[in-house]
């Protein structure tokens, strides 16, 4: 490494080592690691899937491709010798911004599990040349910021490859942009995002995310749009979306055929997992390519496409379960219109419950209806959420067809949600167990064996202390925020939005701020950390993250309660900042309503870097418990059967609650009360005032209560810290289950039976 970092530095900058900036040391690392990564083999068998996904979250790559080729260690080592930290370098990098959150980084880690499995497997996407917004706090608000991540050398590498994608109004020719995907120890596979070359990036001005909706030639490409879990309906989401299915499918059939296969074979070559809705049209866009192109009857074409598509669901959310109205697709996409009729056409010859027909009487089109009629299998992503959609949310498909439906209980990559992001804890587990848990991630249960060993429990307890140490510095460079590194650290990092209560946590802040200002001080300082985006036009989580901030300032300058209680928000929350604050954290917040977080994936990444969680009985959370068991995890509030049952009965009124509790009152007051009105905006504190009284959709006043006393018992119980440093231990050992590696092996032997 050393001397090919020398030649590079020469032949480039004319510098060397110890005379190179950092800059020019990152572009060397650059281009070096992208030459080591196209020297690996690609992975290859008969039979290959195509992960289709409007969202690929996948950070920063510079130091994941190093761990994934082995160069890690050896870099660092070299660098250090000359005088630099590789963790400043990667520094450099800009982070790449192509998915909102828990979907687009499951893509993610699912694309760097596929590659170390060595599976031949691709991610098809869209290359947004903004991504998802920058988010900048001021006057205690989300202000919205473009987010240019391409930069002059990056690892995009343009491909010879273009298509043509007919719209109703125009033609657009679509390039192609991959990113190589190396596995860990392992063949190497590759993330194809297309592009169209007609961007205009000048469109947008600085500070604003702001452009010309109807220009599509100029604009299709520049936003990943920001709703997460709820959908703007507009025309251009769908411009992306065929954009994107249609480039997907000629490359494909381009490869199938290149390949030599009889496409009438499609499905024994390759499989398509359509990630969410979002890609659904891939289903029509491919029969319309085979019987226009390739000769095949409309039969032929529904067979072999049905065989071949299988889809995810990854909510139970109504309002982010696509429904295109029918006048929409006459207007972007007519082309597909009369296929989509025929597909609703064949459903309405052999089935009766008109609750799945793919165009509803209103003349929508449900996209996940086409992909459970017209795919092969249809998955949930945890355990509990695979069972609300055959029992409740899409009870009447699996009357259908039971055997369609599956589990695949999501996972995260240890190489960044371990390795990369906790080196120490890494190398300390190694001189534990030794390294088998790096490529068989159950291994880690053999820390078992130390649960009641005091020299590890305090080793254990001095790396947490360590991050937080360098989490400290990390928060008072970019924010000049310094934390008390002694203090209890209690984080939820998350998209912003009602169903994951980050206003219940909010409301918990409130409770302590007026007990300590009551006299009661902690006796260890809590430190809660927010992070958090909101979609742009969420009127309501942006009131909330208002909160958040108005109650941060409170607090910050608040004398009485700042050295026992803080309440921060990290600005601009991402891949990067999770990989920091997350092995920092005592405490992992996943606080959803029962029933509404499908699976939830920073659960995970925090309990492999020894947090605790503090949740309720939802998503992947449940298994966490089974896992763990009762003692090591804090479970509490309603629960996801008794939820289901309240929003059938329609009996939940958080104003009576409001009413009737002294307590719950004086907290959901407080945010109109003067203290905050004189650091906040009046209309917005009023409007969330108003919200959780007269509504409450997501039934946060319902656990609150029990929330406080659960959430004082955890802080009660940091204070034996042997018997906290023990549940941690349990915590890692137990996360093996949560490797993304054993999450792609089920969908490989259930679902794409590749090689
Ligand atoms: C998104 O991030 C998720 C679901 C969606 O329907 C959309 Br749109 C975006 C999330 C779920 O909310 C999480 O619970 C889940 O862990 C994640 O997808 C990955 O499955």
């Amino acid at each position: 490494m050393e001397k090919r970092l020398q030649e590079v530095l020469e032949k480039r900058f004319h510098k060397t080592l110890d005379t190179c900036t950092k800059e020019e040391l990152f572009h060397a690392l650059m281009e070096i690691t992208k030459e080591a990564t196209g020297n690996l083999k690609r992975n290859e068998g008969s039979k290959k899937l195509y992960y289709i996904s409007a969202e690929f979250l996948i950070g920063k790559l510079l130091s994941n491709n190093l761990i994934n080729l082995g160069l890690y260690e050896e870099t660092e080592k070299v660098l250090k010798s000359h005088g630099y930290e590789l963790c400043e370098i990667e520094e450099l990098e800009m982070e790449p911004s192509l998915g909102n959150g828990g979907l687009g980084r499951l893509a993610a880690c699912f694309l760097d599990s596929i590659a170390t499995l060595g599976l031949p497997g691709d991610g098809i996407g869209l290359n947004y040349h903004f991504g998802l917004f920058q988010q900048k706090f001021t006057n205690h608000k989300q202000q919205e910021l473009k987010n240019p991540w391409i930069t002059k050398e990056s690892w995009l590498n343009r491909q010879s490859f273009t298509c043509k994608v007919p719209f109703k109004d125009f033609t657009m020719d679509g390039v192609l942009y991959d990113i190589d995907v190396p596995g860990y120890d392992s063949g190497c596979n590759r993330l194809h995002l297309f592009d169209v070359d007609t961007i205009d990036e000048s469109i947008v001005p600085e500070n604003s995310i702001n452009f010309n909706k109807k220009k599509v030639q100029e604009n299709l490409t520049l936003f990943l749009y920001p709703d997460d879990s709820d959908d703007a309906g507009r025309k251009l989401r769908i411009y992306q979306q065929y954009f994107m299915v249609s480039c997907g499918a000629q490359l494909i059939l381009k490869e199938m055929e290149d390949a030599g296969y009889d496409l009438h074979e499609l499905n024994n070559h390759a499989v398509i997992q359509i990630n969410d809705t979002h890609p659904s049209m891939v289903i029509p866009e491919l029969i319309r390519l085979l019987t226009e192109e390739k000769g095949f009857t409309m039969d032929e074409a529904v067979e072999v496409v049905s065989k071949t598509c299988a889809y995810t669901n990854h909510t139970i959310l109504a309002e982010a379960l696509e429904k295109w109205p029918m006048e929409y697709l006459e207007e972007v996409v007519p082309n597909l219109v009369p296929i989509i009729k025929e597909l609703d056409e064949r459903v309405r010859k052999t089935v009766k419950d008109e609750s799945t027909y793919i165009i509803d009487a209103q003349d929508r089109v449900h996209m996940a209806h086409m992909d459970i009629h017209y795919g092969f299998s249809v998955n949930g992503v945890a355990a509990l959420h695979t069972e609300i959609l055959k029992n409740s949310e899409l009870k009447n498909f699996y009357d259908l067809y039971p055997e369609r439906f599956n589990n695949k209980t999501n996972g995260i990559t240890f190489r960044r949600w371990l390795m990369h992001c906790n080196p120490i804890l890494t190398r300390y587990i190694e001189s534990l167990i030794g390294n088998g848990f790096k490529k068989d991630a159950t291994e880690l249960e053999k820390l078992l064996a130390f649960e009641n060993d005091e020299t590890v429990l305090n080793k254990l307890e001095e790396i947490k202390m360590e991050k937080k140490l360098e989490f400290k510095e990390y928060m008072e460079e970019t924010q000049g925020l310094t934390i008390d590194e002694h203090s209890i650290i209690d984080v939820q990092v998350k998209r912003l939005h009602e169903y994951k209560r980050q206003q219940m946590n909010a409301l918990y802040a409130i409770y302590k701020y007026l007990d300590i200002k009551a006299g009661n001080k902690p006796s260890t300082p809590i430190t809660m950390i927010f992070g958090a985006k909101a979609a742009p036009a969420y009127v309501i989580a942006k009131d909330i993250i208002h909160l958040i901030l108005c109650l941060q300032e409170l607090i910050e300058k608040d004398p009485e309660v700042r050295p026992y209680f803080r309440v921060l928000m990290i600005e601009n929350y991402n891949v990067s900042k999770a990989a920091k604050v997350i092995p920092a954290a005592n405490i992992s917040e996943q606080i959803s309503l029962a029933s509404k977080e499908a699976s939830g994936t920073g659960n995970m990444k925090f309990m492999l870097n020894g947090a605790l969680t503090l949740g309720t009985e939802d998503g992947a959370n449940v298994e966490i418990r089974d896992l763990v068991g009762e003692e090591n995890i804090y479970i509490f509030g309603r629960k996801p059967q008794d939820v289901i049952d309240l929003y059938e009965a329609g009996t939940y009124s958080s104003k009576e609650i409001y009413e009737e509790d002294a307590l719950i009152h004086k907290l959901v007051d407080f945010i109109t009360g003067e203290e905050l009105l004189a650091i906040g905006d009046e209309e917005s504190l009023t409007r969330l005032h108003r919200e959780l009284i007269g509504k409450d959709w997501f039934m946060t006043l319902l656990d609150t209560k029990e929330y406080i006393t659960t959430k004082e018992k955890v802080y009660a119980d940091y204070e034996d810290r042997k018997t906290w440093n023990k549940k941690a231990l349990i915590n890692i050992a137990k996360a093996g289950f949560f490797s993304s590696d054993r999450t792609i092996a089920q969908y490989n032997e259930d679902i794409w039976k590749l090689k």
